[in-house]
């Protein structure tokens, strides 16, 4: 710089800068050394691993915050619309590598990093993700996230800053347990808590009416509950972009002023459990599936984090001058299912009481506001608030939800006069030994527009739990299929592959999943199949290695790595797939010699800690490989492995590796399923139903790619119709009730035939989710499975096949859709000064 002619201080300046923002790996190392100095207060001596991984990702962070702030500066400085996401959850996984991969900058970190003498993804392995999210709807959120940014969408995600996440889960003796998720525990660099940004929610208590000066009649809501909810901003980048969106999330705090009051009345011990009552409500994320109705805990925490956010989006539109009556052209809102609809009554209170609208005006603004995205079909899980206790929890919201009703009831009344079942279904309010809300009407009736996340599951929202609406309103409905993001499920998950792939086609299919297409013309070329089925057998070298660290077992990464990742549930049949096991073990005992396909079935999932049944798969699945894998008869050829917590870093190593992907749910049932696109994309091939997403996969695939079985949703709904009797089934299915048999008296339980006991009778005399009829087809499918293993170059032109047509299922064309479609919103480059 000096022989360049510059003076001291123009020379100082530039070091300065740089490191905070170079991007050179000289740049990085210097920037690494000071964070460990200036943040962590060590040196290379002493440091640990977890100072280096602090190290990295403030340096990390630093090359973040230009983007970010300027993409702030650049919204605030615009009339653009804005997206805002509200979920509950958002499953986002770690963020280090991500990060380095959206800014690109991971090799020159790697290299940074192997300079000072140390390794880049041991350091990556060190991170605690955020579990902030249970499975599918949660990662979703966190996926389109992803796409807003890289798609240069100004967007906010709003959510809560749970301080426990999903449930850690071991397995011991077999059994699931659980234990807490501490993921704060050392600190989260990712985050900037923002103290200044805070807002007071209100709880229980009571309303007031009383009528002003000028006649107009007005409600006083006396609170008996006040909380505050602070945010704090993660930066979310896009790829390769400067657009830096925010995810918003919000802790509880009991307000300052707060203990002194109650300390003066209630003495010292009631300010202390008043201050804990209101760091609860953002404790602990709720595990789903689990009877959700008498929690006002969860209650309170979608309206505490929805009611902040509405808050934060009015104090962002009133600060740039606008005004309250065009609040929906700077915002459109979108609610992730139901567990932020309560944001509809919300609206409705903030633009009636706080700012005095009158109710045409502020009906018509959080109509136009809002819409609503359906996640299941499953009638047990749409969700459902007793009247009593949500009048409890939110007195001028009951209120306000009955006169929402009560004007519309009176319309459809008129539409639908006398057709009392019709209105009944439409109502708000459910009648029955206990009143209740129902809150997917609530969504509907103040939503613009509703969206079902895969053609199949729209269709049959269309035709069952939402009928009446489509009837009422058919153009607010439309289909938003699914997406991943390329970007963490490729690239990040399995750079051999990527690297594989770009060395064919450029990198472009990165932002432009479509481009994948280009692939199809090598899917016969045989030194692109090699090279292709030697990356996958890298990546379950990989896994192998993993499973015998994790659990001491040996499998072989020859053999067929036969897939079944998600929460487990009933509807999702990991029974099936269990009985699938139990028969080719008892093939390989009765016929040693037979040629079988050498497999090994992988398992993983979390079971809802109050859902006894979900848990007692778990033990037959690891009771079933407890028994083959020591078995010296089959363990040759047949290994189940059965992966403990289940977690975005853990499916990061599994897809990968996969070669068979199992999408097996009871046809009807799966909404769509994100599982399913991730293992496609990453090579595997599918064996699964007509269910969610499935069906447009395999029209994408081809379905001489796509291993297809089972009853179609018409019908299971036929053969429920007409009486299914799941015995007939085992009857007559020697097989299938050899395999029964065996769970029943205690063969995979050492003798005990109690362990089992409640799960055999459910599948032989219940069997809701219709796993005994599509047993056999289920079996053949399995058959051809392992028939077109055994021709490799068969199975590779499928697998690359199916990697070439899975362009759909990018994240990046949902969003796309959903601009377009729902939330007419557009691009907006961030150009970063200087
Ligand atoms: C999933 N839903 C769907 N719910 O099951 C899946 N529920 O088919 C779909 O692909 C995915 O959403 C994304 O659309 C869920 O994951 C939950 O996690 C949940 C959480 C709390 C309460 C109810």
């Amino acid at each position: 710089l000096e022989e360049k002619g510059l003076d001291k201080q123009e020379i100082q300046n530039i070091l300065i800068e740089d490191a905070r923002t170079g991007l050179s790996v000289e740049a990085l190392k210097r920037a690494i050394s000071n964070n460990l100095f200036y943040a962590q207060g060590k040196f290379p001596e002493i440091a640990t691993r977890h100072d280096y991984y602090m190290a990295v990702s403030y340096a990390v962070r630093d090359r973040i915050l230009n983007r970010w702030v300027g993409s702030v500066k650049q919204y605030l400085n615009s009339k653009n619309r804005v997206v805002s996401y509200l979920s509950a959850e958002y499953l986002l996984g770690p963020h280090l590598a991500n990060n380095l991969i959206n800014l690109g900058i991971y090799k020159q970190v790697e290299q940074a990093v192997k300079e000072l003498g140390k390794d880049l993804d041991w350091l990556i392995e060190k991170e605690i993700e955020p579990g902030l999210g249970n499975g599918g709807l949660g990662r979703l959120a966190a996926c389109y996230m992803d796409s807003l940014a890289t798609l240069e969408v100004p967007a906010i995600g709003y959510g809560i800053r749970y301080q426990f996440g999903i449930f850690e889960q071991d397995i011991k003796d077999g059994w699931q347990v659980e234990d807490t998720d501490n993921w704060l525990r050392r600190g989260n660099p990712w985050e900037i808590e923002r103290r200044e940004l805070n807002y007071e929610v209100k709880f229980g208590g009571h309303v007031q009416h009383y009528t002003d000066n000028n006649g107009k009649f007005c409600s006083n809501w006396i609170p008996d509950l006040v909380v505050k909810g602070v945010a704090y901003d993660t930066p979310i980048l896009g790829y390769k972009v400067n657009t830096t969106n925010t995810l918003r999330l919000w802790k509880s705090e009991a307000p300052k002023s707060f203990d002194f009051q109650v300390f003066n009345a209630g003495g010292y011990n009631e300010a202390v459990r008043q201050k804990i009552v209101c760091e609860n409500i953002s404790k602990v994320l709720y595990p789903n599936d689990e009877q959700e109705e008498g929690k006002i805990l969860r209650l309170q925490q979608q309206y505490f984090f929805v009611s902040c956010s509405l808050q934060d989006m009015i104090n962002i539109h009133l600060r740039q001058g606008d005004k309250i009556h065009d609040f929906h052209q700077k915002f459109v809102v979108q609610l992730n299912d139901t567990h932020p609809a309560v944001g509809v009554a919300e609206m409705m209170r903030l633009l009636l009481d706080k700012y005095m609208l009158d109710w045409d005006d502020a009906w018509d603004i959080t109509t136009k506001t809002f819409a609503y995205t359906n996640h299941t079909l499953l009638p047990e899980a749409l969700e459902k608030w007793d009247l009593e206790l949500f009048g409890k929890v939110l007195p001028r919201h009951l209120e306000l939800i009955y006169e929402i009703n009560r004007r519309f009831i009176d319309k459809v009344t008129v539409r639908f006069y006398g057709d009392h079942q019709k209105i009944a279904s439409l109502s708000l309010i459910g009648e029955g030994p206990r009143k209740y809300i129902k809150m997917a009407n609530l969504a509907a009736l103040g939503s613009q527009a509703i969206n079902g996340v895969a053609a199949l599951h729209t269709d049959l929202l269309k035709k069952t739990v939402m009928k009446d609406w489509f009837e009422l309103s058919p153009e607010k409905f439309s289909n938003k299929t699914n997406g991943v993001t390329p970007r963490r499920w490729m690239v990040l998950s399995n750079p051999q592959l990527t690297e594989l792939i770009s060395s064919k086609i450029g990198e472009g299919w990165i932002k432009n999943l479509d481009e994948l297409k280009d692939l199809e013309q090598f899917a016969k070329d045989k030194a692109f199949q090699k090279a292709w089925m030697e990356v996958k057998h890298d990546q379950k070298i990989n896994l192998s290695k993993k499973i015998f660290q994790r659990m001491r077992l040996t499998v072989d990464p020859d053999s067929l790595f036969d897939v079944q990742v998600k929460r487990i549930h009933e509807y999702k049949r990991q029974l099936l797939n269990a009985l699938h096991v139990i028969t080719l073990y008892n093939r390989i005992k009765q016929k040693p010699e037979a040629d079988i396909v050498p497999r090994t079935v992988i398992f993983a999932g979390k079971a809802a800690p109050g859902y006894k049944m979900a848990k007692l798969i778990i033990k037959l699945i690891t009771s079933i490989g407890d028994v083959v894998n020591n078995d010296s008869d089959v363990n040759k050829k047949l290994k189940v492995v059965f992966f403990p917590n289940y977690n975005v870093t853990n499916a990061q190593k599994i897809y990968p590796a996969a070669d068979l992907s199992e999408q097996i749910s009871t046809s009807g049932k799966e909404a769509s399923g994100t599982g399913n696109m991730k293992l496609s994309l990453n090579g595997a091939l599918t064996i699964g139903t007509l269910d969610g997403a499935n069906v447009e996969i395999r029209e994408c695939v081809g379905e001489e790619n796509f291993f297809l079985f089972g009853l179609t949703a018409d019908e299971v709904e036929n053969t429920k119709a007409n009486g299914y009797d799941p015995y007939d089934y085992y009857k007559n299915n020697p097989e299938l009730k050899l395999a029964i048999d065996q769970i029943n008296e205690g063969y995979f339980s050492h003798l005990d035939p109690d362990t089992f006991k409640g799960l055999v009778r459910s599948l032989m005399f219940d069997d809701q989710y219709l796993i005994l009829a599509d047993y056999q087809a289920y079996v053949d499918a399995q058959e051809k499975v392992a028939e077109t293993f055994k021709n490799k170059s068969k199975w590779a032109e499928m697998s690359i096949l199916n990697v070439a047509r899975m362009g759909k299922f990018s994240s990046d064309r949902s969003i796309r859709d959903y601009c377009k479609e729902i939330w007419k919103v557009e691009p907006v480059p961030v150009k970063l000064e200087n």
